[in-house]
């Protein structure tokens, strides 16, 4: 032999050396890399699926593979035969998973959650139509369940290596760890992006693009299993009476003005995105900047000093504490944590009363756990995003004039008397749709975030008026109430200079940046009656209280009050601030201020005896939520 052909040789050698070690390696561990690579390309499909526009298998890739990695390390605790079978069964269970979360998305374009399959109204309604909803593409979730059987067969006769259980579980250790401490990384990754969204849960779709299927629902076990420990301890009965006879206090005081005056009516219920009390009776460039909602104020009962008091659940905490009186979750939000609980809500009690209950949001119905969540607190309907044509789009989603005109055509459907609680959507941030909002000067606001918001809320106020006067004319109004409020701040606190400067305020404090935080709320009556303003510092605990007196519905479980028969300025905040009025209590720096000087003053004992009932009032209100005492209390009266 010559020296090139002994090269050549030698380099064959090595090759065929690689190749039969491919060839063992493969042998040897072929059902954990069949399913890696399977399910990644499953759990990638389904990605694609529920974001066609979207989709970045780049960048999902990582977050897919890190999330798979631990089950494959489970597999290795197995033998042979039996970690073959492992992820066989594995490979069905996360199929079967994804096939029904892409039928889940196509009806309600959303995540199955622990909270939806506890729900399982939801799932009904996606049966009822599942049919309908299966496409012959899916098919590919299960192709591969069948071609394995006969590689399985194969793979049968091909001798492997037994390992001992400490190799085995040294195995595990390295692959669980290396998912793991990717994962990690993603999952920090993204919570320094967008801090609250796996608190909150706000948007389960999202976080199901960004880290994968399997990564959300094992986020979304983890969430469910904690809270249901941290809930599981066994509430001393002494505590369970003591929250009773507070609420019972509460409830006790029944107001004399205006109790019962709108029973039998309608109840419409706006819920305006990012309205706030700052743009009311403004003007820029002799233009009026809320025209709408200025002239419908005039003719209303309207709360001049009234705050949002939502807390990490943002929209969903305005809706929650309107339609329920309790204050919004200590962290995460109310609507997805506390979707399993028993609730007094405003349409439960509407409907002990006769009343058809409806609510409107042309977004999709799984954002804020709406759909689990409006269940629960037992609307009978919810037309979200799939109940509207799609015509018109502005901002976020559906625009609010299309979802206006739309929901009037629906509530005209409505068997009287009812309550429809509408969410309108098109002003959120970061309000930059200029062109779907139209024109409206916003002078030396332009290019500015303030002046992209005035543009934004000027286009609401214009489809709220539209709509106000369509169900005057209608007569509708006649016969209902219609209670309008803002759901939170428009201008972030990263913005607030554009928002002191608007106002012209010099050297402000934190009273100013809560005096700010004000949002409008009014009270139409038939044929405009009862129109006033009314001073007294309230918040969103009280719509409901409110709302109870006027409509005769008992106050059992509510812990805001009456605004119309309470001589008590009174707002709590969730993060402990609270304002009785006259001082104001800012939790963040331990300050009180006097409101009507604007000065710092010194705690008494009589301010820190109201700052630890207020702390006492948020306990009572986690206490009620976190151990079901609603339910509780609701079976002792049975
Ligand atoms: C979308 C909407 C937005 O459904 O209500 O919520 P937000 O971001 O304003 O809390
Ligand atoms: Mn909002």
């Amino acid at each position: 032999m010559d020296n090139r052909t002994i090269v050549e040789h030698n380099s064959q050698n090595t090759l065929s050396n690689i190749w039969l070690n491919i060839q063992k390696q493969w042998a040897q561990h072929w059902d954990a890399l069949t399913f890696l690579i399977i399910v990644t390309a499953k759990v990638l499909y389904y990605g694609k699926e529920i974001s066609p526009e979207y989709f970045n298998p780049i960048a999902l890739q990582g977050p897919v593979v890190a999330s798979i990695l631990p089950i494959v390390a489970i597999g290795y605790l197995f033998k042979n035969n039996g970690r073959k079978n492992f992820f066989y069964t594995v490979n069905i269970i996360i199929s079967l998973i994804l096939f029904a979360d892409t039928l889940y998305y196509r009806y309600f374009k959303d995540v199955i959650s622990m909270g939806a399959i506890k729900d399982s109204f939801l799932l009904k309604s996606v049966s009822s139509s599942v049919l309908a909803l299966i496409k012959s593409k899916d098919i590919l979730y299960f192709l591969d369940i069948i071609l394995l059987i006969p590689l399985m067969k194969i793979m049968k006769n091909i001798e492997r290596k037994e390992f001992k259980f400490r190799l085995r579980f040294m195995v595990f250790i390295f692959i669980f760890s290396l998912g793991v401490g990717f994962n990690g990384k993603y999952i920090y990754k993204l919570s320094k992006e967008q801090p609250l969204l796996i608190k909150t849960m706000s948007n389960k779709l999202y976080l199901t693009k960004v880290l994968g299927n399997i990564n959300f629902h094992a986020i979304d076990s983890y969430n469910y299993i904690t809270n249901k420990i941290s809930r599981s301890k066994k509430v001393p009965e002494a505590r369970i009476e003591e929250v009773q006879s507070f609420l019972k206090e509460k409830g006790e005081t029944k107001g004399i003005n205006f109790a019962g005056e709108a029973e039998g009516k309608n109840l419409i219920v706006i819920q305006v995105e990012a309205l706030q009390s700052f743009v009311v009776n403004k003007k820029i460039n002799g233009e009026e900047i809320t025209p709408n909602l200025n002239k419908w104020i005039n003719k209303s009962m309207y709360f001049d000093n009234f705050f949002y008091q939502v807390a990490g659940g943002n929209t969903s905490d305005a809706e929650f504490m309107v339609n329920n009186s309790l204050y919004p979750a200590a962290s995460g939000a109310a609507y997805y944590q506390y979707s399993g609980n028993t609730l007094n809500s405003l349409p439960k009690a509407l409907k002990e009363k006769g009343y058809n209950t409806a609510a409107f949001h042309g977004y999709i119905e799984g954002f804020w756990n709406r759909n689990v969540m409006y269940n629960t607190e037992g609307f009978d309907n919810f037309h979200g995003e799939h109940s509207f044509e799609l015509n018109d789009r502005v901002g976020l989603g559906l625009s609010d004039e299309s979802f206006f005109n739309q929901s009037f055509e629906k509530i005209k459907e409505l068997k009287e008397p009812f309550y429809s609680f509408m969410v309108t959507l098109s002003s959120h941030f970061p309000y930059e749709d200029a062109e779907g909002y139209g024109s409206f000067n916003v002078g030396e606001y332009e290019n500015t975030l303030l002046g992209d918001y005035l543009r934004g809320i000027h286009y609401t106020d214009k489809q709220l008026g539209m709509f106000l006067d369509k169900i005057e004319k209608d007569g509708l109004a006649d016969d209902s109430i219609i209670l309008i409020y803002g759901d939170h701040s428009a201008i972030p606190k990263e913005y607030a200079e554009e928002l002191y400067k608007f106002e012209g305020a010099t050297n402000p404090t934190d009273l100013d940046w809560y005096q700010y935080q004000k949002v409008p709320m009014l009270i139409h009556f038939p044929k405009d009656e009862h129109k006033s303003v009314n001073n007294t510092y309230s918040g969103q605990m009280d719509v409901y209280p409110t709302l109870a007196n006027l409509f005769n519905l008992p106050n059992k479980y509510m812990l805001g009050q009456d605004i119309l028969n309470s001589t008590e300025d009174r707002v709590i905040f969730r993060n402990g601030s609270f304002t009785n009025g006259e001082i104001f209590y800012v939790s963040w720096s331990n300050q009180y201020y006097d409101i009507a000087s604007g000065n710092v003053i010194s705690e008494t004992e009589e301010l820190k005896k109201i700052k630890q009932k207020v702390l006492q009032e948020l306990e009572y209100s986690d206490d009620i939520l976190d151990y079901d005492l609603i339910k509780t209390y609701e079976n002792k009266t049975q």
